[in-house]
């Protein structure tokens, strides 16, 4: 009897695009009951302030708690988290946000400023955002290494005030994603989860500071409590499920490929996995091995229904043939696991980071080679980027006009305020003339 079930599917069949398409859509149910418990939240943390926080936290995270400041951490605090770890945990934490910092320290914006012919001086003034809220879920996998993806560009930004909330359920904190906050010198903490979280965050309460700016991955609540108060403050992005797509010449040794679906699919059963290979041959020795490996793995349930509902393997006759189906899937990672890898990737447009020949697994990029592992999803990869410093800046127009510079600009600005039909502009700009 197999253990795995995946779906297979050839770039020959007749209603192959169709089909493909049917695997990448999501149907997304709107569970109204919890959109209306979030919206309560809201208005309620919104209303009475660190109350609400208080009573919802003790609710939530079976907790006995009467002011904030008992869920309230300082850096000394998770200093004490990281000195409890062993040398390795301490290495792969300080080693790896060293590798992140070098990466993010090459972006941010710059200022710039330059004289335009009539004398006007022209620029753009870069501005870290002052204070950013980053949320960490806890639960069953708290992942440290996206305390470290969000905190580190934030602070290459310059933020100043870094803000973390994580729950704290029955009063455990983890160690490890304490660790992380000490080495990504995350600036405070409250052991704060879910809606209520977003909420502190977005509107302030009594204790706590509203933030300019939200990031980081949460669980259903936490992500709709996120897009619902975009607007009073920004957030990074809407996440969907996590996404691989590995084309492979069928050289690499199979087992490495089957780990590297399995590392897509560990992480829950609505992420995705897609082979695409032109040897049909090694599609079946892929499948042959994660047969071979998946009792080793603790999260197999999870994977298996991942690779059931939504994993699939692809074979197409040619390199073109495969570079189109990446395009079509625009997916968050993209492997690249042939021997010339350089025709993918300048022939795939829509990737949230491609990971370049057969030593550069995801796992790789998810953890320690540096560049970020927050990355846009579900095909928006299309239009957006990974989370980068410049989520963390914002820029500032300069326009300095001098006497005799303004007078050529205000006779265009005069005519154009005539033309919208906007007087008191008109009039403002003939002023300068
Ligand atoms: N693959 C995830 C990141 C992650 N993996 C964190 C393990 N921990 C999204 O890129
Ligand atoms: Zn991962």
């Amino acid at each position: 009897m197999s253990k795995i079930s995946i779906n297979e599917l050839n770039y020959n069949d007749a209603d192959f695009k169709a089909r493909l398409g049917g695997f990448l859509s999501m149907d997304e149910v709107a569970d109204t009951d919890l959109l209306s418990r979030v919206d309560q939240i809201l208005a309620d943390v919104k209303k009475r302030g660190d109350d609400a926080v208080i009573e919802y936290t003790n609710r939530f995270d079976r907790l006995n708690v009467s002011s904030i400041s008992e869920l309230a951490l300082k850096p000394a605090d998770f200093e004490v988290s990281f000195n409890k770890l062993n040398d390795e945990e301490k290495h792969t934490l300080v080693e790896s946000a060293k590798r992140i910092r070098d990466y993010h320290e090459k972006q941010s914006f710059e200022s710039f400023e330059y004289q335009d012919a009539l004398g006007n001086t022209l620029g753009q003034k870069v501005t870290p955002i002052e204070r950013v809220g980053l949320y960490a879920p806890a639960g069953l996998a708290p992942l440290a290494s996206s305390v470290l993806m969000n905190a580190i560009p934030a602070k290459v930004a310059g933020v100043k005030d870094l803000i973390m909330m994580s729950p704290s359920p029955d009063g455990k904190v983890n160690d490890f994603l304490l660790g992380a906050a000490h080495v990504a010198q995350v600036d405070e903490l409250y052991c704060i989860g879910g809606a209520q979280a977003i909420a502190a965050f977005a509107y302030g309460t009594q204790s706590i500071k509203k933030v300019d700016k939200i990031t980081g991955p949460g669980n259903a609540y936490v992500a709709t409590a996120k897009q619902k108060v975009f607007g009073a403050v920004g957030i990074d992005m809407v996440a969907g499920p996590s996404e691989i797509l590995v084309i492979c010449d069928g050289k690499t040794d199979p087992d490495w490929i089957a780990m590297d679906m399995f590392s897509q699919a560990e992480h829950d059963a609505d992420a995705q996995s897609i082979l695409v290979t032109q040897d049909a041959m090694f599609a079946k020795a892929v499948i042959a091995s994660m047969e071979k490996l998946i009792d080793e793995m603790p999260r197999h349930e999870i994977i298996k229904q991942s690779l059931k509902d939504r994993g699939l393997v692809i074979v197409v006759d040619n390199d073109e043939q495969a570079i189109e189906v990446g395009n079509i899937v625009a997916a968050e990672h993209v492997e690249i696991s042939v021997e010339d890898t350089q025709k993918f990737v300048d022939g795939i447009h829509h990737a949230g980071a491609m990971f370049v020949g057969r030593y550069s697994a995801e796992a790789l990029g998810d953890y320690a080679a540096g560049p970020n592992h927050v990355l846009p999803t579900s095909g928006t990869t299309r239009f957006s980027s990974p989370l980068s410093v410049y989520d963390f800046q914002k820029r500032t127009s300069i326009i300095n006009c001098s006497q005799n510079g303004a007078k050529e600009v205000a006779k265009l600005a005069e005519s154009f305020g005539y033309s919208e039909g906007l007087q008191a502009h008109a009039k403002s700009a003939a002023y300068r003339k």
